[in-house]
């Protein structure tokens, strides 16, 4: 048989949240950079539909305007679907429905309920990346029924995740990687700090890691767009000293990357089960030790002693105890990690035998 010529046309399409470049996308934004990147490398076509306002230098991106779509990691399992007028979410997919046939596969990465939906009534095939754990039962069903009626089009970052839900087994396992040219090795640490990422929102716990902060004397760096300002001023109410906490911002991966590598480690303090944790990579990338919770994806990436620790889940001593056992963890193995497991070139593999997959249906 032939094999399968490249050059298919590919639309991505972007999560509701928030604009790519804003970080309220979260892990996702960077992951849909670097699948577009790697994809491109591989001669596809690359189309990204996202909220009006994103922004990727290296290709096009069809602006969508709208509301953005309601933050699901707020929501109780039997909440309802929450759709608000002038969706950006219905929007996108308004404008999917009309052009969908110019493409031979559409790859899904928002976890909303609509695409799922959608995707029987859609000639040209989609591709779910499912960027979180199991969430709601009206995610559950829909995330089910796609994935029992559409075999192989529903992939997820860990085989964590993917036993978040009643049917992983039969959800596809696609890890994640990072462009290791962007991240810069760091052997020696020239500062003490922390570093703490991610969207400040209360599932990502960064109190504990101010707590832990507090107990080492070590400041920590605060990297990411803040989600919930409510909670926000929360934290900074509760953490008056102004020592231990410095808040850098959200910043695109090359300033970031700047920062991150001279922190003495990163901490991941998920107060719930996430898919995955792309900081957790940029972090390794640069040599950087990762101490985080035992809970969800990240527990498959970690080697705990090796290049970062793992600790019991909410357990601020043991964080404290890693924190002060770093100088056990060779940096270089950190970085020999992330070149052995999550090279983008891997991952573009990965993305290629499920696109196969999908297509050669
Ligand atoms: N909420 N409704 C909704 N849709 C998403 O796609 C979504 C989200 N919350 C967080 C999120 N995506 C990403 O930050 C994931 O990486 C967690």
């Amino acid at each position: 048989m032939l094999t399968q010529k490249r050059g298919h046309k590919l639309l991505l399409a972007s999560t509701p949240i928030g604009p790519l470049g804003s970080g309220l996308g979260g892990g996702v934004e960077l992951t849909l950079t670097n699948v577009a990147k790697e994809l491109l490398k591989r001669d596809y076509h690359i189309k990204i539909i996202a909220p009006e306002g994103s922004k990727i230098d290296f290709c096009e991106v069809i602006e969508v305007t709208g509301e953005l779509q309601f933050p699901c990691q707020y929501k109780k399992r039997d909440d309802k679907v929450d759709i608000p007028a002038n969706s950006v979410l219905a929007n996108m997919w308004s404008y999917i429905l009309d052009i969908h046939n110019d493409y031979d596969l559409i790859v899904n990465f928002a976890y909303d309920w609509l695409p799922f939906y959608l995707t029987r009534f859609l000639e040209t095939p989609i591709a779910h990346l499912v960027s979180m754990c199991s969430l709601t039962n009206a995610m559950d069903q829909v995330i089910k029924d796609v994935a029992t009626q559409f075999p192989n089009t529903v992939a997820v970052h860990s085989r964590t995740q993917a036993n978040t839900f009643l049917f992983g087994d039969i959800l596809l396992c696609l890890y994640n990687g990072i462009d290791l040219s962007l991240y810069e090795f760091c052997e020696k640490p020239n500062n003490n700090a922390l570093a703490w990422a991610g969207r400040i929102s209360p599932e990502n716990g960064l109190e504990d890691a101010l707590k832990v902060s507090e107990l080492t004397g070590l400041k920590v760096r605060i990297f990411g767009a803040i989600q919930d300002e409510k909670y926000w001023d929360s934290i900074r109410a509760s953490f008056q000293n102004k020592l231990f906490l410095e808040y850098v911002g959200f910043l695109m991966t090359s300033q970031f990357q700047q920062e991150l590598r001279l922190c003495r480690t990163i901490l991941v303090t998920p107060k719930c089960p996430t898919a995955y944790s792309n900081v957790a990579l940029e972090a390794l990338a640069c040599g950087v030790p990762v101490v985080a919770y035992k809970r969800g994806g990240i527990s498959e990436i970690v080697k705990s002693g090796q290049t970062g620790w793992l600790v019991k889940p909410d357990s601020i001593e043991e964080m404290v105890e890693a924190v002060s056992n770093l100088d056990k963890i060779d940096r270089f193995d950190c970085r020999l990690q992330a070149k052995n497991e999550y090279s983008l070139e891997a991952l573009g593999n990965r993305l290629e035998e499920w696109i196969r997959k999908i297509i050669s249906q």
